[in-house]
C-alpha cells in the first residue's frame, strides 16, 4: 500500500492544479482536509468539493469541467475505467482493479476497508509520501477512522490505522488511553453519558434519565461540581471504577456474559493540542461534530475546523451539532412512531421526508442498537432524496457478518436490479434507487441475504 501511495504522490507532483472530490461524512471531511493541507504545503493550486455519492451524472459533470487532475478521497472506488485524469484514495469495496496504479484502496490488497484503514487513512498515506513532515496530519486520519467506527469492533484501531496511530503519537497529536467506550466523555454530564449508552446497553439505565440519576446517587457519585454538571473526564479513577463495576454487575445479573462486559472498556483517542472538555479533545466527539456540518450542506464549516479554525467556524459547527443531535433524536422517534416492518431476512422502514437522506444511515444504526428493536436481521432505512430518487441505508451486526452476510455485495446487486447504484462495507452499506422501486429492491436484497446466509452454512 505504501508503494501505491508513493505512485499517487508522484502523480500529484507532476500536476499544478488539483481538484479534490470528497464525501460528506466525517471521514470524507478529514480526507479532504488532509488533501488540502498536503497540496497547499506543496504550493499546488487546489479546489475542493463535497458530494453525497458518486453517480454517473456527477462523474460526467466532473469530466466536463476538464480539471488537470482530480483527486477522489473517501469515494471513487466504484469508478471503472473512466477517461478522467485522476487518482483515488478510498477504502470502500471495489469491483474493478483495472488501472489500479492510480487507485489506493485496502481492498485491492486483500484487506478489509471497514476496519483496516479509512478514507482519511489512505489519503494520509499519500500525504506522508508527499512529505514526511505531514505526519501531523495523522490526527485527522484517526478522527476519520473513528468517524467510520473503525475502532468499534475490537475497541481499538488495528492494521493500517495502528501504524498511523504510531505516527500520531510520535508527532504528539494523539494520545491513547484505556477508558469507558460510551460517547461523550468530554462534554456530556455523566448521567447523560449513561442514559445514551448503546453498546453495550445497560439494563434499566440506557434510555432512562431518572434511573441513570438514581444509579449514580446509589454509588454516591457527586453529579455537580459547584453549579456545573460533572463529566466523565471530571471523575477520579476510583469514581470511574465504582461506576464501571456497577455497570458490569448489572450486565452479569441480567445474564449478559463477560464478552459484553469487556465491551465497556477499550482505547480512546484524545487530541492533546485541543482544549480539555471540548468536542475537539476526543476523536469520536470530533468526528460527530464534523458529521453535523457537511451532511447539512455546510461543507466549509467542518473543513475549516479541520484546517485549524477555532473561532467563528467552530462556533458555527457547535450550533450545527445541537441541530444534528435534535434531528437524530427526532429521526429515531419518527421511525418508532411509524413502525418497522418485518420480513423473513430483513426489516425496514420508509421515512419518506420524515428523515433527511443524509442522516438516515446514522438513524438506521441507532435503531439497530436500540434495546427495543431486534438486531438478529439487517435493518433497511429508506428516505426520499428528491422527487425521483430514494436513499436506502442498510446496517447489520458483526455477528451476522461473521455468519456470511456482506451488505456491500447484497446492496450492489439489489440496487443494480432496479437501475440504482449501491455499495459500501459488509456491515454498513447504502444505495440510491428510483422512487417506486422499493419493493422490488427489498425482494432482491432479501434474496441475496438469504443466499449469503445459506451458502456460508454449506461451507460450515
Ligand atoms: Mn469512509
Amino acid at each position: 500500500m505504501l508503494d501505491r501511495a508513493k505512485s499517487l504522490a508522484d502523480i500529484i507532483r507532476k500536476h499544478e492544479d488539483i481538484h479534490i472530490v470528497t464525501h460528506i461524512d466525517a471521514d470524507g471531511i478529514t480526507s479532504g482536509a488532509i488533501a488540502v493541507q498536503a497540496l497547499s504545503r506543496l504550493g499546488k493550486n487546489y479546489s475542493i468539493e463535497f458530494i453525497k455519492q458518486l453517480d454517473p451524472s456527477t462523474i460526467e459533470r466532473i469530466r466536463d469541467e476538464n480539471h488537470e487532475l482530480v483527486w477522489f478521497t473517501d469515494l471513487g472506488s466504484s469508478i471503472s475505467n473512466s477517461s478522467l485524469s485522476m487518482i483515488i484514495s478510498d477504502h470502500h469495496m471495489c469491483t474493478d482493479d483495472s488501472n489500479s496504479f492510480f487507485h489506493l484502496n485496502p481492498h485491492l490488497f486483500g484487506l478489509d476497508g471497514s476496519i483496516y484503514i479509512s478514507g482519511a487513512g489512505v489519503t494520509y498515506l499519500v500525504a506522508k509520501m508527499l512529505d514526511s513532515n505531514n505526519i501531523d496530519l495523522s490526527a485527522l486520519a484517526i478522527i476519520g477512522a473513528c468517524g467510520d467506527l473503525q475502532e468499534h469492533r475490537y475497541r481499538r484501531l488495528v492494521g493500517g490505522n495502528r501504524e498511523i496511530l504510531k505516527d500520531a503519537i510520535d508527532a504528539n497529536v494523539v494520545r491513547v488511553e484505556t477508558d469507558i467506550q460510551y460517547f461523550g466523555r468530554e462534554t456530556r454530564p455523566i448521567h447523560k453519558l449513561l442514559q445514551y449508552s448503546t453498546d453495550p446497553i445497560i439494563p434499566g439505565i440506557s434510555g432512562y434519565e431518572s434511573n441513570s440519576l438514581s444509579f449514580l446517587y446509589e454509588k454516591k457519585i457527586l453529579l455537580k461540581d459547584n453549579s456545573s454538571w460533572r463529566r466523565w473526564i471530571d471523575l477520579s479513577k476510583e469514581e470511574k471504577r465504582i461506576i464501571l463495576s456497577g455497570i458490569a454487575q448489572r450486565l452479569l445479573l441480567k445474564g449478559f456474559g463477560h464478552n459484553m462486559v469487556k465491551k465497556l472498556i477499550g482505547e480512546v483517542y484524545t487530541l492533546p493540542r485541543e482544549e480539555v472538555g471540548t468536542e475537539l479533545h476526543d476523536a469520536k466527539e470530533f468526528a460527530t461534530l464534523l458529521n453535523s456540518t457537511a451532511r447539512y450542506g455546510y461543507y466549509d464549516v467542518g473543513l475549516q475546523v479541520c484546517l485549524g479554525d477555532r473561532d467563528k467556524w467552530l462556533k458555527k459547527a457547535r450550533s450545527l451539532l445541537r441541530g444534528h443531535r435534535q434531528n437524530l433524536v427526532e429521526g429515531v422517534q419518527y421511525v418508532k412512531g411509524e413502525g418497522i416492518k418485518q420480513r423473513r431476512y430483513l426489516q425496514f422502514f420508509h421515512a419518506g421526508n420524515g428523515v433527511r437522506d443524509t442522516i438516515v444511515g446514522i438513524v438506521t444504526n441507532m435503531l439497530l442498537n436500540d434495546s427495543n428493536i431486534r438486531n438478529d436481521i439487517p435493518l433497511v432505512g429508506f428516505a426520499d432524496k428528491n422527487s425521483r430518487e430514494v436513499k436506502a441505508s442498510i446496517r447489520t451486526t458483526q455477528s451476522l457478518v461473521d455468519q456470511g452476510v456482506d451488505l456491500s455485495v447484497a446492496i450492489r446487486k439489489a440496487a443494480s436490479h432496479v437501475n440504482g447504484v449501491g455499495g459500501g462495507h459488509s456491515i454498513a452499506a447504502g444505495a440510491t434507487i428510483p422512487k417506486g422501486e422499493e419493493e422490488r429492491f427489498l425482494e432482491a436484497l432479501e434474496e441475496e441475504i438469504k443466499t449469503q446466509l445459506s451458502s456460508s452454512k454449506d461451507v460450515l
